[in-house]
């Protein structure tokens, strides 16, 4: 196995000035970085079953040099259960087939090393697949040592006379239905959170936490440097297992679990890797309080790095995902503003608007009509100068967009499904199911990467396990890389702009406006230096509102209108402008692309 280190070298090319920098912050690769997600299964086929697989992403490593990103997340490529694509873990230390072998993981992870880039795994120990062997042992019997690795409880008594049915608390699975499932061999229920083959770790357990950490730890000895831990936030269980009433209580509940920091402080002191030191770790926290995120990133406690937030990807959330409320105008600025401030003067927040569980950014939050290519570049433009660490998910970049679903056979996603069939039992009709499928369903972001234009768009010469949207004729990788002005070379600027300015990874955050129904604004500042963004986040022009900054340097705008230091009047549909202010001995100069 190579020891070459992606640290140093092309990782910190373009940190210009350190002596600029805040050292009230630490330098950890992180702050100045872009990562990239791939989600092996739809990203490049390289053996033609249809599937994506690790060589098919090793064939594109030169496409994260291109962008300048500092770290891939793969999504999971474990052995599994096959209800989750993947989130269903079988086998913590293995490749399944499908994807691979062990050894073309180590091939990639080498690959990824010499090109300077750091590999981050997603890390599952919310729950296992219920084919684990952990889970076998488990269930085998209520005196198997290792029964107590998940949660079991008896049925609810007094409760519908204690019989089936009767499940030991009110929690709903994110997956539709209770939480529990009942195991008629034992007479007991087990927990689970997401689907009844997802069964719930029992994080009190001792030997648990133990075989957890020595599990991670295996891949961090392969050279792995960061984890990207599922659902972390709900690991630790309120004792006594307390009814709910609802979704959201339920995961504010589990979030608000002192135990949950203290398993995470375990988790930091007990890693390592002997060539990085302390892996990164990245915490998915879906539904923890903006307090609990700043807690575990906070640079005392440092249990966590980074925290995957979800207020800003629930705004057209109603009382479930399904139940969709009007998207709200100006409420996108609004509720990144607020994370911004709440967690990224202390903590540090993953920043992104797209995952292989969200519909496709520019559908949701853009104009992936009239406005497609305006809206995608004004998004990121937002997103990456905002206070993080980007995120973008596979495609974003050349602005892909949310699937055409015209038949219930399309859906692949078990969350989908589990929709369709209680919404159509339940009197809803066909196409308002699709619809809704169609406005949020998580297969939006899992049709193959659209890299070119050919019949199979690059991802696979068979026909491949999710449909490819028919818009890669028109819109691919391949024709952007081509186009100087296109999403995708917008997207490459701001990497570098990250790497290249300080103020970008290190400056404060303050929001210029509040609550406006269609432009964000927000200043960064570093010393004397000081980055301007305003946005017009809507399709309709507007009247720019009085920002209260002074002139500065105009690095970028979105259309591109003549470079110019005055003040803007209007904004048209989804325009966007960059300003920096230099101060005396900035070394670079102001590139615009
Ligand atoms: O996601 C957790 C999570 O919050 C999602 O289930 C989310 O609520 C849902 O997708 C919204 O539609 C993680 C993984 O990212 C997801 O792919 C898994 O299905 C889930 O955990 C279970 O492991
Ligand atoms: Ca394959």
């Amino acid at each position: 196995m190579s020891s070459r280190t992606p640290t140093g070298g092309a990782s910190n090319q373009g940190a210009a000035g350190g002596s600029q920098r805040d050292r009230t912050i630490g330098d950890e690769w992180w702050r100045r970085e872009v990562v990239y997600q791939v989600y092996p299964r739809s990203f490049v086929d390289s053996n033609g079953d249809g599937i994506g697989d690790l060589d098919g992403v090793r064939s594109r490593v030169d496409h994260f040099s291109w962008l300048g990103v500092g770290a891939v997340w793969l999504s999971p490529f474990y052995p599994s259960g096959g209800v989750d694509n993947g989130y269903d873990v079988a086998n913590y230390c293995a490749v399944d087939p499908v994807y691979g072998t062990l050894d073309q993981f180590d091939t990639l992870v080498d690959r990824l090393h010499r090109s300077g880039i750091r590999v981050i795994i997603d890390q599952i120990y919310n729950h296992s697949s219920d084919e684990h062997p952990w889970f076998t042992a488990s269930r085998s019997s209520v005196t198997d040592n290792q029964r107590d690795w998940y949660i079991w409880r008896p049925p609810r008594r007094g409760h519908r006379g204690g019989e089936p049915g009767a499940e030991p608390n009110d929690w709903q699975s994110f997956f539709g239905g209770p939480a529990w499932t009942f195991d008629a061999a034992s007479g007991e229920y087990y927990l689970h959170l997401f689907h009844r083959k997802q069964p719930d770790l029992n994080w009190t357990n001792r030997d648990l936490r133990e075989a957890v950490r020595r599990a991670m730890q295996w891949w961090l000895d392969r050279d792995v440097d960061g984890l990207r831990l599922d659902v972390i936030n709900l690991i630790a269980k309120p004792a006594g297992l307390p009814d709910a009433a609802s979704h959201p209580d339920l995961l504010a509940m589990l979030s608000a679990n002192p135990a949950l920091h203290s398993y995470l402080a375990a988790l930091r002191t007990s890693l390592g890797s002997r060539r990085t030191g302390p892996p990164t770790l990245i915490g998915e926290m879906p539904g923890a309080s903006a307090d609990v995120a700043s807690l575990a990133t906070s640079t005392e406690r440092g249990e966590l790095d980074m925290a995957i937030s979800f207020d800003h990807v629930e705004l057209d959330r109603g009382e479930t995902k399904w139940d969709r409320v009007p998207f709200p105008g100006g409420r996108l600025g609004t509720t990144l503003a607020k994370w911004q401030l709440d967690v990224g003067q202390t903590g540090w927040n993953a920043l992104y608007l797209s995952s292989h569980d969200q519909p496709r950014a520019v559908s949701r939050f853009g104009d992936d009509e009239a406005h497609r290519a305006r809206s995608a570049k004004t998004l990121a433009t937002v997103l990456h100068l905002h206070r993080g660490t980007p995120v973008v998910y596979q495609g974003e970049e050349a602005a892909m967009a949310n699937y055409p679903f015209s038949s219930l056979d399309e859906v692949r996603d078990v969350e989908s499904m589990n929709y369709a069939a209680d919404a159509l039992a339940g009197g809803a009709r066909r196409e308002h199911v699709l619809d809704v499928i169609g406005a949020v369903g998580r297969d939006n972001a899992r049709t193959p990467v659209q890299w070119d234009g050919s019949h199979g768009g690059g991802f696979s010469h068979a026909d491949p396990w999710i449909s490819m949207n028919p818009d890669h004729v028109d819109w691919n990788i391949a024709v952007q890389r081509g186009d100087g002005e296109s999403v995708l070379h917008h997207y490459r600027w701001l990497v570098a702009l990250r790497r290249r300015w300080p103020i970008v990874a290190d400056g404060t955050f303050e929001p210029l406006v509040w609550n406006h129904p269609q432009v964000y604004a927000f200043v960064r500042e570093l010393g004397a230096q000081r980055l301007v963004v305003v946005a017009n986040l809507s399709d309709a022009g507007t009247p720019a509102p009085d920002l209260g900054v002074e002139t500065l340097d105009l690095i970028h705008s979105n259309p591109d209108v003549e470079l110019r230091t005055s003040p803007i009047d209007v904004l048209e549909p989804w325009e966007s402008r960059v300003w920096i202010r230099r101060v005396d001995g900035d070394a670079r100069p102001v590139d615009v692309h």
